[in-house]
């Protein structure tokens, strides 16, 4: 129980009970944004054991192979490569789709999306965001093209889709590549078909702070034969069989302890989904009164996997800014997240080429990220919601508050 619960009643709370301004804090742990789910404990330790008693401990061993399988099926995508992390995946697509001189994508998106491009000596050229779905403006692409652009890079960001017909379209028309981020959409779907068999290729995160983890991991999905084998090659250094390399590779291999884990994480994928749904439900439902607060919201008649519950705040209306409310809620332990801040244009190595991007900023300096997943109990959330409530609903004298102790 926090320590929140335990003093006053809710309502007689007031602002000096905050514990940036004195009181205690509301929870004598941190509360973390991607706190690991971890599914069956017992049958993870057994899979251990297997491995060790087996001693093929990576190079496409049987778990991989069975994790790869699964994926296939779970997604309806022909081919699954597990990598060893989501970021070795994108620069391995990025080789094996031969891109180079300049990719469009995204300037709202985790470092890596970037990363991957300008690691292999391609541009990354940031397009502004859709303000309601926070990915790409398609309507915008066009205006980037130049004879240098090889490809575009949507990002499916909080598991929520691009407007992937628009981006096939504009793809087809200018012979370009098209392939997706969709670190965060695994399990999700659009138009009814799950997310994994768009565009030439798509990758997977399997972090430890994904939804399902493979403590390390990611995983490159296609339905494109060629390809699947110039990707698989490519994890593996080139090699196309003992002492025999064919093509450049590296080496982006997933091990059996990680495949061991995903294993066991997709077992409880389906629980894992309900308790996202019903957290990011009861945050929606305790925090729908709040003027100025508004949720990314998700597609009901879609599949999701809920694994983001992401506030917007207007500071026009509630007073209290974004930076101030996490500063709160970080001093009661609830360690929100200014995912994605402040935008890879802004971070460098990009922020020497001035690059005018209006709606992501906007959504970069309204965006917080609270924790969910198995970690947070429903009594958690409610003691968030009545942080966050209390706050904003005294946003004036918090922020005077602010100004007069100088914090
Ligand atoms: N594309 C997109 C759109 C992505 O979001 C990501 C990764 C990638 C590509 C690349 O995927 P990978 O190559 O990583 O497979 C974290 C994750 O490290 C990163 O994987 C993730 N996105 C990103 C959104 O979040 P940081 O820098 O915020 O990590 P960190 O260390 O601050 O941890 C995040 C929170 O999770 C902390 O509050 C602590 C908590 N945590 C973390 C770990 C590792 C735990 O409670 N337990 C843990 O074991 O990037």
């Amino acid at each position: 129980m926090s320590t929140f619960e335990t003093g006053l009643c809710p309502s007689k709370k007031t602002i000096d009970d905050l514990a940036l301004f004195g009181g205690r804090p509301a929870f004598e742990q941190p509360l973390h944004v991607g706190r690991p789910n971890i599914g069956n404990r017992q049958k993870f330790v057994n899979r251990v054991d297997d491995i060790l008693d087996r001693r093929w401990l990576t190079n496409d061993g049987p778990y991989v192979i069975e994790f790869e399988k699964q994926i296939t099926q779970l997604t309806g995508v022909k081919h699954c490569i597990a990598t060893c992390n989501a970021t070795a995946a994108l620069e391995i697509v990025i080789r094996a789709l031969g891109l180079e001189g300049e990719v469009i994508l995204p300037s709202f998106t985790f470092i890596a999306t970037a990363h991957a491009l300008q690691w292999l000596g391609i541009t990354p050229v940031f397009c502004d965001i859709d303000p309601q779905s926070h990915t790409i403006d398609h309507r915008k692409i066009e205006g980037l093209i130049t004879p240098r652009t090889s490809g575009i890079l949507g990002v499916n960001v909080w598991g929520r889709h691009c407007d992937i017909a628009a981006l096939e379209e504009i793809a087809g028309r200018h012979g370009l590549k098209l392939f997706f981020d969709s670190a965060h959409a695994f399990g999700c779907s659009y138009q009814g078909r799950m997310i994994g068999g768009f565009g030439d290729a798509e990758v997977f995160s399997f972090h430890a702070t994904k939804f399902v983890n493979s403590l390390e991991g990611g995983a490159i999905v296609t339905n494109n034969d060629d390809l699947a084998q110039k990707l698989r090659l490519m994890r593996n250094f080139g090699f196309t069989s003992y002492d025999r390399v064919d093509s450049l590779g590296i080496n982006g291999k997933m091990n059996e302890v990680s495949a061991a884990m995903g294993l066991t994480n997709l077992e409880s994928l389906d629980d894992f989904i309900v308790v996202n749904r019903q957290n990011y439900r009861q945050y929606a439902e305790e925090l729908s009164q709040l003027e100025g607060v508004t949720f990314v919201s998700y597609d009901e008649n879609e599949s999701c996997n809920y694994q983001y519950v992401v506030l917007e705040i207007d500071a026009a209306q509630t007073i209290v800014s974004r930076d101030e409310l996490i500063q709160i809620l970080y001093r009661e332990n609830v360690l929100a997240r200014r995912y994605f801040y402040p935008g890879c244009h802004l971070t460098a190595p990009y922020n020497v080429t001035p690059v005018s991007l209006p709606e992501t900023e906007r959504i970069c300096n309204r965006v917080l990220s609270l924790p969910t997943g198995t970690a947070v109990s429903p009594a958690d959330i409610t003691t968030i919601c009545e942080i966050i409530s209390l706050v904003i609903n005294n946003g004036r004298e918090v922020s005077a508050k602010f100004r007069s102790e100088k914090i």
